[in-house]
């Protein structure tokens, strides 16, 4: 059968068996197989079609999430064994593309695998970013970065011939679209256009990830935007920018036009998502082409918002896009009399300013422009909906409260159960018969086990599994040594001041001088954390230096060590986020409430077992809402409390600081001899003033009930069979995070995709 092909590749490539080959051989004969088997995979078709525009598409690595899909993983396994090679293995050659900061450009992802899954037309545009999200190393306790290529010899990546003009003001730049075809699982594929110029050049990469920013034709692609913060190089974001929306708007009307549509009944047949505002251009610059082909200017004004709509992934101020005219004016200025004349109906229709899409100073408001010109604004977790309707956007809400609705967000179970955790899923099976694969609601039968010592005892069994499964991939990979019997409690996500990952580390300074103190835990705790620090933003750097010290500290503190242990991987990725959501215990979701829009690593986690220690921030308080209280643990104030606190600007950490001696020991250590000794004495004083003086993201609120919850939690954990409770039902109410429903429920009330 087809896996014959496979061995024909092998022989016609290297001329040698299987199992003469190295792992690398191995690897890429899989590639170019299983990139054979998605060619014979047929298009999914329909009369309408998605594009979901991103300029962030965190796709990991993509040889066994295809195999999965293509559902051969199992007869290629068996084969590669029977030759003496192991699967795993094999996986690790694949360097992993990066093409994404964080949850937003993951979710995009997941997106992509459910809209092939469903069977529905819908294909990715982004940029094909020649070196992903830096890779980041420790050194003295700090964050370096380095570029992080992925795109080899060989790759995902077909050159489709097709090209497209750009004109920006000073020159014109000629596309080149790269194509990944995305598998459904068990149904037919969609494609990931990926654009990108031929001009782009490694060499320009100097010391760490620095490169000439003015350098446009020679740096357009090179580099993902490595940030959610950092206001350098702005306009060579608003190049990237353009060049993604034009060559995708191109891309769009020309495929319509292929079609045979008329360009004039675009809306019926194409469906256009705007991913955050970072590809909100796509609407002036489709007005300008449709204008350019003879459409009048309102008629093409109509069409777009026809076809456009926008989520919103976050109400933090600083990450609300708002381009300076002036720049958009010196990079594609053609566009800059479409976004005026927007603004004039807007600003002639209604005197508030706060709807504005140009402000007083000039600047574009991108979120504005896509509410006022698309007809769809979705938020992603009911109660980020909420807020956007009734604080953040309300004037947009009153406005339009038609346009505003709720998609909370979801993980695809093909890559974070099914790929990840073959034993949970070998458990899984054992118990429910129904097709938990195809809907993942079935996962609910779990819940008919929750009394059963046998199901529970196997369920601890494959948690454990997990746990030496991971002590023997980071010993190998990063020669750190866990001990699988101790609690693993992980923190992975962006480092960012409201996520406080500040506070976790807090809690460790106490459960440290707990210890100290004589006061051993039942269980050993190991604390995990993985994040990456936008290169820029000082406080998240201070922060990772902050964990790095506490982690020698505990190590060479042979008081401690035996029952403590701090671990910050290095370089966390979506690889490394396999690898540890299904070894994890208690799961980190500690953000200051209102904050987090949804998150998706909460879902991952619950997903696999382990049960949430959180906030009722995001989508915390739908999984809270589906578990119930006792399998979860929640703290800390309400979303509606901290608005408030920041209506009232009452919030002063200095007096949590001088008030409770308790907080103020736990900040003081930081900047203690023992502390010093380890780290850079610049960086521990900085944090520490930070969370005494601005803490802008209320640590100390929430410190006090946190250090009673997570305590709580560890009690609770030496209850073998009562914990293994919380693992099932997290695990049995996990199937409503299933992108496949998210998926489901745009396309319902947005796309109209058949
Ligand atoms: O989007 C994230 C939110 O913070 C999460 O709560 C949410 O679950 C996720 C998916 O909806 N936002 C995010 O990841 N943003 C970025 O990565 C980002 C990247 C570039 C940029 C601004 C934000 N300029």
């Amino acid at each position: 059968m087809e896996l014959s092909r496979l061995e024909t590749i092998v022989k016609e490539k290297y001329g040698r068996e299987m199992r003469d080959l190295s792992d690398a051989e191995v690897y890429y004969a899989l590639l170019a197989f299983t990139k054979d088997m998605l060619k014979d995979t047929p298009d999914n078709k329909g009369s309408k079609k998605l594009y979901y525009i991103s300029a962030e598409f965190l796709i990991g690595k993509l040889l066994s999430n295809n195999l999965i899909n293509l559902g051969i993983y199992d007869d290629v396994a068996e084969l590669l064994a029977k030759n003496g090679k192991d699967i795993a293995k094999i996986e690790e050659v694949e360097p992993e593309p990066s093409l994404g900061n964080g949850g937003l450009g993951r979710l995009a992802a997941c997106f992509l695998d459910s809209v092939a899954t469903l069977g529905l037309e819908g294909d990715g545009i982004g940029l094909n970013y020649h070196l992903g999200l830096f890779r980041q190393v420790f050194e003295g306790h700090k964050q370096k970065e380095l570029p992080n290529p992925w795109i080899g010899e060989e790759s995902w990546l077909t050159d489709t011939g097709l090209s497209f003009q750009v004109p920006f003001r000073d020159f014109t730049l000629t596309s080149r679209l790269y194509d990944m075809d995305v598998s459904g699982y068990g149904n037919g594929k969609n494609k990931l256009h990926l654009f990108d110029v031929d001009g782009v050049d490694e060499h320009i990469v100097g010391e760490g990830i620095s490169f000439d920013k003015d350098d446009i034709r020679r740096n357009l692609t090179l580099f993902l935007y490595p940030d959610d913060s950092d206001k350098a190089g702005n306009l060579l974001r608003i190049y990237q920018q353009y060049f993604m929306v034009s060559c995708g708007a191109q891309l769009i009307l020309k495929e319509c036009e292929d079609n045979g549509y008329e360009l004039r009944r675009l809306h019926e047949h194409v469906a256009i998502q705007i991913n955050d505002t970072h590809p909100s251009m796509v609407i002036p610059e489709l007005i300008r082409l449709l204008v350019q082909k003879n459409i009048d200017f309102n008629e093409a004004v109509e069409i777009v918002q026809k076809t456009c709509a926008y989520t919103n992934h976050t109400i933090l101020a600083e990450a609300l896009e708002t381009w300076p005219l002036e720049y958009l004016e010196q990079v594609a200025p053609q566009i800059v009399p479409v976004i005026q004349e927007l603004d004039l109906r807007i600003k002639g229709k209604y005197a508030d300013e706060k709807v504005h899409i140009i402000d007083r100073q000039n600047r574009v408001h991108m979120a504005h422009m896509d509410i006022h010109y698309g007809h769809s604004v979705n938020g992603v977790a009911a109660l980020h909906t909420d807020i956007l309707k009734h604080t953040e956007l309300k004037p947009f809400y009153d406005i339009y409260p038609e346009r505003f609705n709720n998609k909370t967000n979801g993980i695809t179970f093909r890559r974070w159960l099914l790929h990840c955790n073959k034993e949970l899923v070998r458990w899984i099976s054992g118990y429910v018969e129904e097709d938990f694969r195809r809907d993942a609601n079935k996962l609910e039968k779990l819940m008919r086990h929750i009394e059963s010592d046998i199901a529970l005892e196997k369920l601890l069994d494959v948690k454990h599994e997990k746990k030496v499964q991971l002590a023997r991939y980071l010993e190998e990979s990063q020669g750190i040594k866990l001990n699988p019997d101790s609690i693993f409690d992980i923190q992975v996500k962006r480092l960012h001041e409201y996520k406080r990952q500040q506070m976790n580390a807090l809690f460790v300074i106490y459960k440290y001088l707990e210890i100290k103190a004589g006061k051993i835990p039942s269980t050993p705790i190991t604390v995990i954390f993985g994040a990456k620090a936008a290169p820029a933003y000082k406080i998240a750097k201070d922060i990772i230096h902050l964990i790095l010290c506490l982690q020698e500290l505990v190590d060479n503190d042979p008081d401690v060590s035996p029952y403590l242990q701090v671990v910050m991987v290095e370089n966390y990725n979506v690889t490394m986020a396999e690898h540890l959501i299904p070894a994890c215990d208690i799961s980190e979701q500690i953000s200051l409430a209102s904050k987090e829009a949804s998150g998706t690593g909460n879902m991952k986690f619950m997903l696999n077992g382990a049960v949430t220690l959180g906030t009722e921030d995001g989508a915390n308080v739908e999984i809270h809402e589906l578990v119930g209280d006792d399998s979860i643990y929640i703290f800390g104030q309400s979303s509606a409390q901290v608005i408030e606190h920041y209506a009232k600007g009452d919030y002063r950490a200095v007096d949590y600081y001088i008030n409770d001696e308790q907080i103020r020991s736990l900040i003081n250590f930081i900047i203690s001899p023992e502390m010093m000794k380890i780290g850079d004495p610049y960086h521990l004083l900085q944090i520490h003033a930070e969370l005494i003086y601005k803490d802008w993201f209320m640590t100390l609120l929430d410190l006090k009930e946190y250090i009673a919850a997570r305590n709580r939690a560890y009690e609770d954990y030496a209850d073998r069979k009562a914990w293994s409770r919380k693992m099932l039902t997290n695990i049995a109410k996990a199937g409503y995070f299933s992108t496949d429903r998210t998926i489901a429920e745009y396309n319902k009330d947005i796309w109209h995709l058949q």
